[in-house]
């Protein structure tokens, strides 16, 4: 049968500060891809957040491609906008079937399913029961065996039973890098490298931290990890194949097993493998051994969820890590010159304006190459969104999804702690410009420039992040 398998353009994309603007290639609709295709299914992949089509130009891309089948990815920040193009397809012909996967569907099936356009939700990792789904409806068979899978049925609303999460991740295939735009994709500023041809690889599968804001109940909590040789495989494909200039390891903790991430290192630079890239990890991985072999492989960079300022915020959002290690690997990552992201977020359960301030100081302490200072936000998913729900204080049936973002202008979507939307807004802009705004990080900044890319994306990140704190925000 024939598949389209599409990303949703954000609603708010224009609006979002562009140093946190970034467009990775769609990975999780590239391994469903590569699975429908193994099974003799025609697929075709339409990323509208690189294409930006509004609806004529989208509904004629459908027409075009002739689909019987159109699958959706959904964050909760574009699932109305999944909505939206999912009504599109439905006037385009009421004979294609239209499903939703991904982060916000899986952890509202029924809500999603409640919207008239979609026939079908798929509640985990989608590679099985998507190819189980295309083949029932290609061969006029029931859905009710599928695992994972929500749909209708003469109007009402069917629930089968979970899908186990996939053990041996090394068996997944490569996403069907061919089907994407590669070349069109983008590092937020703040992480830009050399500002090329950017590829992403995910190394592995779930997240076994606690953490109340994360959401994760798509790929589950038990980590899986795919082995070092399988993640450099794929690394070598995407420079060799794909002339990928620079690579975002997307995982949430790339460091989750020391001694993999090692290994990765180890084999990237056997292989001769020279692009640089980028990462996220965890204060309590940071070792002396660990960023050297790091930074000899090629990492220029790498993103730290520090979170807050006192250990009370840390402990009470379950972060499992203390003030002592963010400034033990900000310090080592220092050492071993890799740039280091340091992400805090303000407005929390519990946050006050004292602890908010202790918040910036310590963010001024650490002196990181960078900062993202981002608000709460009750994600689907997380504890946080749990707590919001009991509490009273969120109703998932009139909340507005489109602005459920750490840096949307409307947030905070809710207020969660003693600091109310103008505090948050006004305490947000006030840490840009007391990080941004020294002269002695000023100085650094621009002593350190070496070309002018260099300087091009300097400029850009700071003028970004000087452009938000400066600009009235209603
Ligand atoms: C990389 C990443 C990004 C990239 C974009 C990646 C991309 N092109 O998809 C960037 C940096 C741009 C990004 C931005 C944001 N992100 Co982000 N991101 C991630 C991250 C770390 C990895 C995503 C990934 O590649 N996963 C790997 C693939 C294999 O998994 P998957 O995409 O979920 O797909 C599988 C299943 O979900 C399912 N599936 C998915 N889609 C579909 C569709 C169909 C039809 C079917 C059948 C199945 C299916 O099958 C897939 C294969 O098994 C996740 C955390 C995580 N570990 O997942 C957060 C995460 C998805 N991001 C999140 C958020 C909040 C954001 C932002 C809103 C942050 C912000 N700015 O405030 C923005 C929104 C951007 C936007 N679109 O407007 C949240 C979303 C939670 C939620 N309830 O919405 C997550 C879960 C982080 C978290 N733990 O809280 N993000």
């Amino acid at each position: 049968m024939r598949i389209l398998l599409c990303v949703p353009r954000s609603p708010f994309d224009p609006k979002v500060k562009p140093a946190d603007l970034a467009l990775y290639p769609p990975l999780g609709l590239g391994y469903l891809a590569t699975y429908l295709r193994h099974a003799g299914h025609e697929v075709a992949l339409l990323d509208n957040s690189v294409r930006r089509y509004s609806v004529e130009p989208f509904k004629k891309a459908v027409a075009d491609f002739a689909p019987d089948l159109v699958g959706f990815t959904a964050y909760t920040v574009t699932v109305n906008a999944a909505l939206a193009l999912a009504k599109c397809v439905k006037e385009v012909s009421g004979r294609i079937q239209v499903v939703l996967g991904g982060c916000h569907p899986a952890c509202l099936p029924k809500e999603t399913l409640a919207h008239d356009q979609v026939d079908m939700v798929v509640v985990g990792e989608g590679e099985e029961t998507l190819r189980e789904v295309a083949a029932a409806l290609s061969s006029g068979g029931e859905l009710d065996g599928i695992k994972g899978l929500w749909y209708k049925k003469d109007g009402v609303i069917r629930q089968n039973p979970p899908r186990p999460y996939i053990e041996d991740i090394d068996a997944i295939p490569l996403p069907s890098y061919d089907l994407m735009e590669l070349g069109r994709y983008c590092q937020a500023a703040t992480r830009r490298i050399a500002g090329r041809k950017l590829g992403t690889v995910i190394t592995g599968r779930g997240c076994p931290y606690q953490c109340t804001f994360c959401s994760k109940e798509h790929l589950g909590p038990k980590a899986r990890l795919r082995s070092a040789a399988n993640v450099v495989d794929e690394v070598e494909h995407l420079v060799r194949r794909h002339g990928i200039e620079e690579i975002m390891f997307v995982d949430d903790t790339f460091t989750l097993d020391r001694n993999r991430a090692m290994a990765i290192c180890a084999l990237m630079v056997e292989r001769g493998l020279k692009a640089p890239w980028t990462c996220n990890t965890r204060a309590d991985d940071a070792s002396d051994e660990l960023y050297a072999v790091m930074a000899q492989a090629g990492c220029r960079s790498f993103l730290l969820g520090a979170e807050a300022g006192t250990q009370e915020m840390l402990d009470s959002m379950k972060k499992g890590i203390t003030l002592a290690q963010t400034e033990n690997a900000v310090r080592l990552a220092k050492k071993h010159g890799i740039d280091t992201i340091c992400s805090f977020v303000f407005g929390m359960p519990g946050d006050t304006a004292e602890k908010a301030a202790a918040t910036v100081r310590f963010a001024r302490k650490l002196d990181p190459t960078f900062v993202s200072f981002t608000t709460a936000c009750p994600l689907p998913g997380s504890e946080l969104f749990e707590w919001a729900v009991r509490e009273g204080r969120l109703d998932p049936a009139t909340a507005d999804w489109g602005i459920f973002s750490f840096f949307s202008p409307a947030v905070p979507v809710i207020a969660m702690s003693a600091l109310s939307r103008q505090d948050l807004i006004r305490i947000n802009k006030a840490a840009h410009r007391a990080f941004y705004m020294r002269p002695q990080y000023i100085w650094r900044r621009l002593i350190r420039l070496r070309s002018f890319s260099g300087l091009v994306d300097t400029a850009r990140a700071f003028f970004a992040n000087l452009g938000y704190a400066f600009t009235k925000t209603s």
